[in-house]
């Protein structure tokens, strides 16, 4: 490419160079011979597209137990305070893990789950409540 388009040639690597990201090579058979100019686009390489690298993280469940003791309005607290719930919404989950046992109050990312559970858990202690939340692998 001596003497040709500097732009078209710096076009023309980046392409390839995004190709390699999202391909993979699938067979490399032996060099036929012709010149650069007369491979195909993938430079004679058999390529297939990749799959996505992300994937989302795994999700993990908080749950909120009953007790007889803790007093509701602490629980409603609990739940505005850690689940970022208006209080509506903080009375109706209270009310459900009240008459059901249990219920999830949120699903996050392991640590996060890990970590809000925890705060609950001390916060309650530190009042002198038994609240307990836990944490459960979504299925
Ligand atoms: N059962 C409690 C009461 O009658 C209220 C309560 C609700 C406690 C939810 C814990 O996770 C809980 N005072």
């Amino acid at each position: 490419m001596i003497g040709g388009s500097t732009q078209h040639a710096v076009a023309d690597t980046r392409k390839v160079r995004n190709r390699a990201v999202n391909t993979r090579l699938i067979r490399s058979g032996p060099d036929e011979g012709g010149s650069d100019t007369d491979r195909d686009q993938d430079g004679g390489l058999a390529v297939e597209t990749a799959k996505p690298k992300l994937k989302r993280p795994p999700m993990f469940k908080v749950l909120l137990v009953n007790d007889d003791y803790t007093p509701m309005e602490f629980v409603v607290h609990v739940l505005e305070r850690f689940f970022a719930m208006n209080r509506e919404k903080a009375t109706q989950i209270m009310l459900t893990v009240h008459t059901a046992g249990s219920a999830v109050v949120g699903i996050f990312p392991r640590d996060i789950a890990e970590t809000k559970s925890e705060q609950v858990n001390l916060y309650s202690q530190e009042n002198q409540h038994p609240l307990v939340s836990t944490v459960e692998m979504t299925d």
